[in-house]
């Protein structure tokens, strides 16, 4: 196994089996604007560790894979221009020429797994994007959801991606979708969507234990857990739709492709909506962060690989 390198905080967590909550990198290089991002980025940790677990962020930092970070990378990383966003295709190749990159929720539950961390918060999954019929634009992160055994907490996917055709993909690889606390999935920006979720847990035992049956039945992968957004930061849908219609068509226009366009459509988002999209996505991050550090706690500890 290659080597890992692993934060203080993560180290000591570690040795005393703590419970450790991992987080994505992305989030802070491509999802959000600098100085929105750090200073989400570092609430997101504080909240982890509010609710007595210890945060993991992961990056590839000039050839290392990071396990945590500590807070002067953490800054560099959310100030750095052309950082690399990493998943599971070019990770490996990022790592192997000493390079810098963030890593999307792929290459995070890839990390994590190494690191032998189980639970892992982010805002919302890649997933199926619109016109996927022609272009084929389906994210690696539902990919690995089936194969890498880590629950992801996240607050839906965002309705820029086409949410019914994301649900079957998961579906069909055979991922256990669970909304938490309600009937229907949530719908990142909002609590509610018009599509019924698969399965409804309450509680952070159930979600934890579920993973642990998956594991011992020898089945693969991992779970995606739907918590809504806490109500009070939500924007409608009817608000949103217009705005997600015309950045559609700017990437269109403009013939964004491949990994750029969430970055895209997340930067055009956030100014066509006056920056309310990012107040929204920060609350629902962090409201994530506390369920994560609630399941994470009702794991098993967990020998590293
Ligand atoms: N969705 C969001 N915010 C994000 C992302 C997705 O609401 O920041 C990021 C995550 O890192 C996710 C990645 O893993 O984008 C998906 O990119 P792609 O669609 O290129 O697979
Ligand atoms: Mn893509």
């Amino acid at each position: 196994m290659i080597p890992l390198t692993f934060s203080a905080e993560v180290t000591q967590a570690r040795a005393s089996g703590a419970p450790i909550v991992a987080l994505e990198s992305t989030i802070i290089t491509h999802g959000m604007p600098y100085p929105q991002n750090v200073e989400t980025a570092r609430k997101v940790e504080a909240e982890v560790r509010a609710h007595d677990a210890i945060p993991a962020t992961i990056a590839v930092l000039n050839g290392d894979l990071c396990i945590g970070l500590e807070a002067a990378q953490l800054d560099a990383l959310a100030k750095a221009q052309d950082v690399a966003k990493l998943s599971r295709a070019d990770i490996a190749a990022c790592i192997a020429r000493g390079g810098t990159g963030a890593t999307t929720v792929a290459a995070t539950m890839i990390a994590a797994h190494l690191a032998g961390i189980s639970v892992f918060a982010t805002g919302g999954i890649g997933g199926v994007h619109r016109g996927a019929e022609h272009s084929f634009d389906v994210s690696a992160d539902l990919q690995e959801l089936a194969q890498t055994p880590v629950t992801v907490v996240a607050a839906g996917a965002k309705a820029i991606l086409d949410l019914p055709k994301t649900f079957e993909v998961l579906e069909t690889l055979g991922v256990p979708v669970i909304a938490f606390g309600q009937d229907m999935l949530p719908a990142f920006w909002s609590r509610a969507s018009d599509m019924p979720a698969p399965l409804r847990m309450d509680d952070a035992v159930s979600i934890a234990h579920a993973q642990t049956i998956r594991s011992a039945m020898g089945l693969r992968g991992g779970q995606l857990i739907c918590n809504p957004i806490p109500a009070a930061a939500e924007i409608p849908a009817e608000t949103l739709a217009p705005i997600i219609t015309q950045a559609l068509a700017e990437a269109d226009a403009d013939g964004i492709a491949a990994k750029e366009v969430t970055p895209f459509l997340l930067d055009r988002i956030f100014h066509l909506t006056g920056g309310r999209s990012l107040d929204a996505n920060i609350a629902l991050v962090l409201n994530n962060a506390r369920l994560a550090a609630a399941i994470a706690a009702e794991m098993p500890a967990k020998t590293p690989e």
